[in-house]
């Protein structure tokens, strides 16, 4: 897609995201269309990107988990032995493949946002903070602890709520003892370093 948007293209990426998704599955993903874009006007991002990466970020999810990891795999898709692991965080490297691959989105911007959704990474660019905290706060959520104040502080301080939803997300992890990602780990230590020197 090039930088002017095209409704058409639009149009067409919703329906074909539609048929691949769950239905509360969809209702989330415009749930984070929705609020990437408002993000986006609060803090002067790209806001078709926004909605453009927001619209694709879950599209590899609704695949059965091992066929994910058979499709990276088939793909040469770059993954970690965590990833091996923890298979709940291969739809974003996958999703950002398709992306690309089926999808045609050349914008790199678009792709990271779509490839580092589900662990972050430190040092993120301003669109891939977006979908990150967008992915968490949309407006149907409704699990996580301290929403009302992340959802808040968004609008805010965008890398202190990346912070605060990195700090909630280890927590909830280690308490169900799940194996935790290195690139979570690294991106909540830069994170935590960031905001201490500010
Ligand atoms: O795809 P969504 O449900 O919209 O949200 P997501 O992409 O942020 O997260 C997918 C799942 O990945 C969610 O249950 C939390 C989990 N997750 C995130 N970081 C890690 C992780 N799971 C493990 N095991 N380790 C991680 O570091
Ligand atoms: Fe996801
Ligand atoms: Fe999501």
């Amino acid at each position: 897609m090039n930088e002017k948007f095209d409704k058409k293209y639009y149009m067409e990426l919703r329906q074909k995201i539609k048929g691949k998704l769950s239905k509360s599955r969809y209702e989330h993903t415009l749930g984070v269309e929705f609020t990437a874009a408002a993000l986006a006007m609060c803090h002067g991002a790209d806001i078709n990107k926004a909605r453009i990466a927001g619209l694709l970020h879950d599209c590899a999810k609704c695949m059965d988990e091992d066929v994910q990891l058979k499709e990276c795999i088939k793909y040469k898709i770059d993954i970690t032995s965590y990833e091996k692991e923890c298979k709940s965080v291969l739809h974003s490297k996958l999703g950002a493949y398709y992306s690309k691959a089926v999808y045609k989105i050349e914008d790199d911007e678009i792709i990271n946002a779509i490839k580092y959704h589900t662990t972050g990474r430190p040092d993120m660019t301003l669109l891939e903070k977006i979908i990150y905290v967008s992915d968490y706060i949309e407006p149907s959520r409704n699990q996580a602890p301290n929403l009302e104040y992340i959802r808040k502080l968004s609008f805010n301080d965008l890398d202190r709520a990346v912070y605060e939803i990195l700090k909630d997300t280890l927590e909830y992890l280690k308490e169900n003892n799940q194996v935790i990602d290195t690139s979570s780990n690294d991106t909540f230590e830069f994170y935590k370093s960031l905001l201490k020197r500010q």
